[in-house]
């Protein structure tokens, strides 16, 4: 079986620099190497380009009230869109390293397209679902979900991104810092979340019984691990940490969890962020948290 990783040195999605450096980092940590100890082909035929080349000039951005980067992040997310659709379509498994969060636009559309009936699970402490009106940051990587729904105003520079996800085909793990406009969209939709609280309450063997249950056993799945739905004693070095989150066990067993289905057709691990960490220790802790 062959893994093709497609790394995104991003993160204008945000405001904070760092996450870009994300993706060299895990590599340098050994990701490719373990994947081949798993006993899977990898490939990696681009895996740290830049993107500075697509940066809009100043007067290009600015046009969407209180969202930034919108022309960037709409230019970068589209390639990626591609390059993830393209390695769908060959049966690959697309693993793609961030960068930050709002390139989820970019491999849940690609999966998407490969992918017609996808179900997805988004571990997250954040929803990611605010809109253009909902929005209290501006910030990009806090608005993927409802970019892939068609929720909220149309913004001009994503007409490239069909918006095909259905409320029902998205299953949430780990929430525990949702904005007021978040939760009434989620309840709106009827969006089907296990926050930090049903964790718990259910333990996460029966949470993700649950989740295969909603989502269909059948259908194929996409994993959008944002770092920061661990717990901040476990992966630090993130942008928006907040207490209170998974360990690093049940991080783990929703990965296992999810690959022993056979369904896993691709996975984003984003939001890694090795400049935010206090010391040497945190930054390694949360560069190697995939590593056992
Ligand atoms: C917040 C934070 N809801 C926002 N979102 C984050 O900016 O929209 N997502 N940090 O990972
Ligand atoms: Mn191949
Ligand atoms: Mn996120
Ligand atoms: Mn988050």
């Amino acid at each position: 079986h062959t893994v093709e990783v497609i790394g995104v040195s991003f993160s204008a999605g945000q405001p904070k620099e760092g996450c870009e450096v994300g993706p060299y980092l895990m590599i340098k940590a050994g990701i490719l190497d373990q994947l081949e100890k798993l006993g899977w082909v990898v490939e990696c035929p681009d895996a740290l380009p830049s993107y500075e080349h697509l940066q809009p000039d100043e007067e290009e951005e600015g046009k969407y009230g209180l969202l930034k980067n919108v022309e960037y992040v709409s230019r970068v997310t589209e390639k990626i869109h591609h390059k993830l659709k393209k390695a769908a379509k060959k049966g690959h498994l697309a693993l793609t390293l961030g960068g930050d969060h709002s390139i989820g636009m970019a491999t849940v559309s690609g999966a998407l397209a490969a992918y017609p009936d996808l179900g997805v699970i988004w571990v997250d402490a954040h929803a990611d679902i605010n809109t253009a009106e909902t929005t209290e940051s501006g910030n990009l990587h806090g608005c993927p979900v409802s970019f892939l729904m068609g929720i909220g105003p149309k913004i001009k520079a994503f007409d490239w991104l069909k918006p095909t996800l259905k409320p029902n085909k998205i299953v949430y793990i780990g929430l525990r810092d949702v904005d007021a406009g978040e939760k009434k969209i989620l309840k709106e939709h009827n969006i089907k979340c296990f926050s930090m609280h049903d964790v718990d309450r259910y333990g996460i063997g029966k949470v993700m019984e649950q989740i295969y249950d909603y989502l269909g056993r059948k259908t194929p799945i996409h994993l959008s691990f944002d770092v920061d739905a661990l717990d901040p004693s476990v992966a630090p070095s993130t942008g928006t940490p907040v207490r209170g989150g998974l360990t690093f066990r049940e991080g783990h067993y929703i990965c296992e969890s999810i690959f022993e289905t056979g369904r896993l057709v691709s996975m984003d691990m984003v939001e890694v962020n090795p400049e935010l960490a206090d010391d040497e220790v945190a930054r390694q802790a949360t560069v190697n948290v995939n590593n056992i």
